[in-house]
């Protein structure tokens, strides 16, 4: 009896340790490292509960999500070197500068990793793909047209960005001021553009300093959705609201009180879960040698559908979606 309780003991022992070992081994397992901007950013949090909704259907995938707590090239670099260092099977980046990250991207290719970008783009020759959000002419087109509605097609507007070498932000930024060139926003003035590095405090400060020194000041576009935020609570705090208003690109989850407080009217964003979800698919079909996964094929995103990828490698999911006080609520339970 005693013997047989031992053998029995032995036998379980050993099929534990043959499962751990699986576990440990995983030949087959994938390893997507998601590098964002920084951490602590809850448009990218909403990207990672994407990636790993995507980890999930696809199977045997694991997520790394992982970012410097402020977004600098000099950050990422360093995370990157220690995904080579770890082998990771795919690496997918917003990244904090388009050139700054190319040499250590390129070397984490030349290992075999495969590296794409999302939100905020590589420079070509650091990535095998970009997925935009959405197509960067309407991103910076509806941006205008909602500072315009806000404040009556006329007055003094400033930009308050996220880091000055997002490769997305300066995009937009770019397109935002050509598009104040047309007829139609004559009466607009761009007067000043700064940099709050999607960093709660400093966007604050920022936006605050951007009130006091321009008094005659009508809107603050702000593309990112920290800046969007801080920049709403700046108007509060000054006691301006009704006198500028706020717009850009923002999370429902976090601009629903502003939108209520009238700092705010109209803002917009894309669904950040599916742009992460989107992503992950990508990368998937890139470790996988998918033969569409090419510029001038496209990629297998799951219920996304298939994204086409254009002869610059670049892929655009749907268009921004614009959030006022009668639909804040509902979309702030999701992102
Ligand atoms: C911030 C980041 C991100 C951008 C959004 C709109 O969260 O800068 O890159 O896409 O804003």
């Amino acid at each position: 009896m005693k013997l047989r309780k031992i053998v029995l003991a032995a036998v379980a022992a050993g099929l534990l340790a043959a499962i751990a070992g699986c576990k440990e081994k995983a030949p087959d397992q994938i390893r997507i490292a998601m590098v964002v901007k920084n951490l602590g950013n809850g448009f990218f949090d909403a990207a990672h509960t994407g990636a790993r909704d995507a980890a999930k259907e696809l199977k045997n995938v694991e997520i790394i999500y992982t970012g410097p707590t402020t977004p600098s090239a000099e950050g990422q670099i360093e995370i990157i070197n220690s995904l080579i260092s770890q082998k990771v099977n795919a690496i997918v980046i917003s990244a904090n500068d388009p050139n700054a990250l190319v040499p250590i991207t390129k070397k984490a290719m030349a290992r075999g990793i495969k590296v794409i970008s999302f939100d905020s783009g590589l420079a070509p020759e650091g990535r095998l793909m970009q997925l935009n959000p959405s197509n960067a002419d309407l991103i910076g087109e509806k941006q205008i047209q909602m500072a315009a509605d806000a404040i009556g097609g006329q007055g003094e507007i400033a930009i308050l960005s996220a880091s000055a070498q997002a490769t997305n932000q300066n995009i937009w930024i770019g397109v935002m001021k050509k598009t104040l060139e047309k007829p139609e926003y004559a009466k607009m003035k761009l007067v000043a553009t700064v940099y709050g590095d999607d960093q709660s405090d400093k966007s604050y400060r920022e936006a605050i300093g951007l009130l006091r020194s321009n008094p005659h000041l009508k809107a603050i576009i702000a593309p990112t959705t920290v800046g969007i935020n801080a920049a709403s609570k700046a108007v509060v705090d000054e006691h301006l609201v009704g006198k500028v208003f706020v717009t850009g690109l923002g999370l429902p989850s976090e601009m629903a009180g502003h939108v209520k407080s009238g700092a705010v009217r109209e803002f917009a964003i894309w669904n950040p879960i599916d742009l992460g979800y989107a992503a992950t698919y990508a990368a998937y079909d890139f470790v996988k040698n998918q033969p569409t996964a090419r510029p001038g094929g496209s990629i297998s995103a799951g219920r996304m559908g298939s994204i086409a990828i254009d002869d610059k490698g670049e892929g655009a999911m749907a268009p921004p979606f614009t959030y006022d006080r009668g639909n804040v609520d509902k979309f702030s339970k999701i992102f």
